[in-house]
Parts: structure tokens; C-alpha cells; sequence
């Protein structure tokens, strides 16, 4: 593709009287905005230790209290988009986020969604629209756009849970704000019972109405699932789960995916090349993970993240096996048309 003028290639004179009037040439920007044959992305390939974020987490604890804080979260940031920007991808945002025992972090609902995926510690709970979901380790709890959310801690231990919104796409859409409210009332039975097993409550044999039928999904089950295809020697490729709506059987929301794999001892998993960029977070055990010929050792509760189209390899060196925690932005490029994956090189 040919090279194209410069803004140096203009005179000082002519750029100027443009700039006065709210004018920018084309031209010196065409290659930038339009790359040829693939996107050039700001996301770097970033690896976060859990052992080098839970010090500086447990010390936020000590230094800022729960209610000059409201959310006590270290943010993941990657370097490449400018740490101060607080994004993960050019659509995610990741933060661990801390509640000792008997703290409350206040009732509000906002644009971005959010998930929590918990990390460390039992005793918290997040109650969503009056729904009280219990926090153990693993599980993945759904807070969906305008959704009342608030988290209480009757425990005695630390709890840390990753947060996972799709704010840096909602606020550069200006589509970001919040409103506060009162402590949530909690009704009687939590999302699981209500939606589990294919059943749902009905009134008059009218059946209950919800966008988001599930809240939380509990790891005991997801692993369940994961173990079971594993040693299911009739099923072909890796042991790897979706979470979906289950009225619907779309993505649980609506603009990142969230998925779970299980990697058994010694195994490789070569990924394809998708335009999506992704997140990696290990729930159990440890793997090597190779992004563009690049090799990374993660622990357990370490967290990762690829650029689009990035050649990754999972591999399970241990003897026991791995869970990873996936989440991607390809429900939202798939409804805008924009997903594609590469053959591998
Ligand atoms: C939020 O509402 C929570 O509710 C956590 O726990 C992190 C980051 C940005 C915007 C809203 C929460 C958040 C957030």
C-alpha cells in the first residue's frame, strides 16, 4: 500500500487555518485508523501475580476504609492503553477488589455490566435485585446493566473476588453513570433456586419474567461440568464450558463472554487466532501460557490478557489438572459483526 503525505507535507499556514475551523485533513491519518490487513492493538499481552496484587490489596484494607472507598478495588491496567485509562483490553475492565469481615459496600446500580468471579475467602455475599448470592471461591456472579448490587461480608476472613465490566466501552460511548440507593430488601429465594434445572416459578401457571434468569453460577457445579467431559471418553475436544442464559441460550451478557476450561495433566491447547482480545484468570491449578511465542507461568488466581488475533498456547505442565477462567469481547464483536478468527501461523 503506497506510503501517504504527511501533516508535515502541508504548510504551517494552510494546517493552521483547518485547525481554526474544527478541520482535519484525512490523509496523514488514513494508515493509522485503517492498518493494513489486521489491526494494530494498543493491548499488550499483561500478565498480574496474585501473590505481588494480595499484599498491596490487604494493605489498601488498612489505609482506606470501606466507606471512604465504596468499592476497594486495585485496578488491572494495562500499559498499553495508559494505566490511568483502566483498561484491561480496549473493552475490558479487570479489578480485585477486597471486603473484610463486616464491611458493606453500599447498594447502586450503573450502565457498565459487571461480573464477579471470586478469588479467596468465604462468609461475603453480593445480593443483585434482591437476589443474595453467596461468594465462595470460583463462582461467577452475573451484575448486570442497571441492576441494583451491593456486597456484605458476615464472614471472619478476607474476601477478594475480580471484577470484570465492560465499562471502557460503555464510557467511551458517554453511556456511564450511576445512581445510589437504600439497602436492598432480599427476597426469599436466591437466582439458583428460582431458575435452576430447568424449572422456573410461575403464578396462576403464568411463568415469572426475567431478562437475566441466572445471577450466580456456582463453581462446585461449573467444575462438576468440566470434570464430567473430561473423563467422558466419547467427547472429542477440550473439557470447556460457555455460560449462557439459560432462558435464551445467548452469552450470560451481552457484550464480554465468559467461559470456563479444564486442562488435564501434560495437556497442550493450541487456541486460534480470534479478533477478539481475551482474559485468562487461573481458578485451580497452574499453566504455562504462550502468547505470540511469548511464555508466561501462571499460578493459581493469576490473571492474563491477549491482544486480538494473538497466537496462545495452554499448556498444563503440572500433574494435577488446570481450570481457567476465560472472558472475551466476542459476544459484542459477533453482534457487530466484526468477529473473525485466523489460522494459525
Ligand atoms: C462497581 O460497581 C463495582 O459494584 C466494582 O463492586 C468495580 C468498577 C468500575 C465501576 C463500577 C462493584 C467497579 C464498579
Amino acid at each position: 500500500m503506497e506510503q501517504l503525505a504527511t501533516l508535515d507535507d502541508l504548510p504551517k499556514h494552510y494546517v493552521a487555518s483547518l485547525t481554526q475551523k474544527n478541520l482535519v485533513p484525512l490523509w496523514p491519518s488514513l494508515r493509522n485508523v485503517l492498518p493494513p490487513n489486521q489491526p494494530i492493538p494498543l493491548t499488550q499481552t499483561t500478565v498480574w501475580h496474585f501473590n505481588e496484587i494480595k499484599p498491596l490489596l490487604l494493605e489498601a484494607g488498612e489505609l482506606t476504609p470501606i466507606e471512604k472507598a465504596e468499592r476497594r478495588v486495585l485496578v488491572l491496567a494495562n500499559p498499553g492503553h495508559g494505566l490511568e485509562n483502566m483498561k484491561a483490553t480496549s473493552s475490558i475492565y479487570l479489578g480485585m477488589q477486597l471486603l473484610l469481615p463486616n464491611e458493606w459496600a453500599p447498594s447502586h446500580r450503573h450502565t457498565p455490566n459487571a461480573i464477579r468471579l471470586i478469588v479467596e475467602g468465604s462468609g461475603a455475599y453480593t445480593t443483585v435485585e434482591g437476589q443474595k448470592c453467596p461468594m465462595e471461591h470460583g463462582d461467577l456472579i452475573l451484575t448486570p446493566s442497571g441492576l441494583w448490587h451491593e456486597h456484605g461480608h458476615h464472614g471472619d476472613e478476607p474476601v477478594i473476588w475480580l471484577d470484570i465490566l465492560d465499562l471502557p466501552l460503555v464510557y467511551y460511548m458517554e453511556a456511564s453513570f450511576v445512581e445510589g440507593g437504600d439497602v436492598q430488601k432480599v427476597i426469599g429465594l436466591d437466582a439458583g433456586h428460582r431458575y435452576a434445572k430447568g424449572i422456573v416459578p410461575t403464578l396462576h401457571f403464568m411463568r415469572e419474567k426475567s431478562d437475566f434468569p441466572l445471577l450466580r453460577y456456582a463453581w462446585t457445579d461449573t467444575k462438576q461440568v468440566l470434570d464430567a467431559l473430561a473423563n467422558d471418553p466419547s467427547y472429542g475436544g477440550a473439557a470447556q464450558i460457555s455460560y449462557i442464559n439459560p432462558e435464551t441460550g445467548h452469552d450470560c451478557q451481552k457484550i464480554i463472554g465468559y467461559s470456563a476450561m479444564r486442562l488435564a495433566p501434560k495437556e497442550v491447547l493450541p487456541l486460534e487466532r480470534r479478533s477478539a482480545a481475551q482474559v485468562f484468570h487461573v481458578i485451580q491449578g497452574e499453566i504455562q501460557i504462550d502468547i505470540n511465542a511469548q511464555s508466561h507461568q501462571l499460578q493459581k488466581s493469576d490473571t492474563a490478557c491477549a491482544p486480538c488475533f494473538a497466537q496462545i498456547d495452554l499448556i498444563n505442565n503440572s500433574p494435577e489438572p488446570a481450570y481457567i477462567f476465560v472472558a472475551d469481547e466476542s459476544p459484542l464483536q459477533k453482534k457487530l459483526g466484526l468477529y473473525s478468527t485466523r489460522s494459525r501461523i
